[in-house]
């Protein structure tokens, strides 16, 4: 008998989520695998300088980024993990130009993974939280062959999603549909151990996550809303706001998980061809099923996020989520502002 103050593994946990009519038996595997990847990803993000896996890796991805050496390894850590389960029928990854098929010597799956293997990998070097973000889709019946165009979901898709944060401990957050729940790393024991159920996002906050060397940027709403958050007690709002930025959306939104804010990466001025940086599949889209479980919001500004119909595997979307009443009142000066 498990004692009463002693947390339950991941393992445990889904099992109990399958006999709960939430997940299938593919689902779990599908969880199960991508859980013990990030287990080598952090033993690998742990080594730091003494594995030999900092640095640049000398090669760029589609999205113009230099990839860092973990980058490369989390990509084929994952990629590896998930091709002999049968659970998969392809995977699509923010360090890869086009999806990757399961391979012929395996069997195919139901489900479509998608992810960013090493979010924030610019923080690697300096020794700053970093993450996986995931996002799992049903993979369409009856296809002759899998194409982009059935990666092309809106995030209301989702059968599940989470990250795994490689901070002061490791930690994996998911939700598959009934509330957010976090697991921490026992390493001695090597098992992902249940430290939080059904976690909440406050309505109100007052804590923003933005980089503000873009304020020049930015068009008017977005200036309006910084404005009033900066004017603190002496302006409308009539309390004082902290600011935070870790340049590792993983670390800002784990943040906001555990004591609310709300993150902003609107499209601004500088880069006129880009919406926003942040990628639609592989990381608004997961970390908005994740806020919304857990009573947060997620918009571009103007729409749910969740409701996207993608055009593109890396598309970008404006991101503003986190606390629901700020999420609300940052979009409503959007819509009134109609730009
Ligand atoms: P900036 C990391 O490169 C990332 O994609 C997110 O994890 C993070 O929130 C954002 O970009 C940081 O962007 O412009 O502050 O470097």
């Amino acid at each position: 008998m498990t004692p009463a103050n002693k947390p339950i593994a991941l393992t445990r946990f889904l099992i109990e989520e399958q006999r709960a009519g939430h997940i299938n038996a593919d689902l779990r595997l599908l969880i199960e695998v991508v859980a013990r990847a990030c287990k080598s990803i952090s033993h690998a993000v742990n080594k730091g300088a003494l594995g030999g896996v900092l640095g640049d890796a000398g090669t760029g991805n589609i999205q113009g980024e230099a990839q860092k050496k973990l980058d490369v390894l989390s990509n084929e850590i994952l990629l590896e993990a998930n091709e002999w389960g049968g659970h998969l029928a392809g995977c699509a990854s923010e360090e890869m130009d086009d999806f990757s098929k399961i391979p012929n010597a395996y069997p195919k799956g139901h489900y479509l993974l998608l992810f960013d293997p090493l979010d924030g990998s610019s923080n690697i070097d300096v020794n700053i939280s970093v993450g996986t973000i995931f996002s799992v889709l049903r993979c369409p019946e009856g296809i002759d062959e899998l194409e982009t165009r059935h990666f092309l979901q809106s995030g209301s898709q989702q059968v599940a999603a989470g990250y795994t944060v490689y901070g002061p401990s490791t930690m994996l957050v998911l939700t598959v549909g009934s509330g957010v729940h976090a697991f921490t790393l026992d390493r001695e024991m090597g098992s992902f151990l249940l430290t939080a159920r059904d976690m909440k996002i406050p309505a109100d906050t007052k804590e923003f996550a933005i980089n503000m060397s873009n304020q020049r940027h930015w068009y008017p709403p977005m200036q309006k809303y910084i404005d009033e958050l900066l004017a603190g007690k002496t302006g409308p709002r009539g309390k004082d706001f902290n600011m935070r930025w870790v340049a590792s959306m993983v670390g800002d939104v784990h943040r906001i998980l555990t004591r609310g804010g709300i993150f902003i990466y609107p499209r601004d001025k500088k880069d006129l061809d880009k919406p926003g940086k942040l990628r639609l599949l592989y990381e608004a889209n997961p970390m908005s099923f994740i806020v919304e479980q857990a009573g947060g919001a997620s918009t571009t500004g103007y729409e749910r996020i969740m409701d996207v119909q993608p055009s593109a595997l890396h598309q970008r979307v404006p991101v503003f989520l986190g606390s629901k009443n700020e999420v609300e009142l940052v979009t409503k000066y959007h819509l009134d502002a109609g730009q």
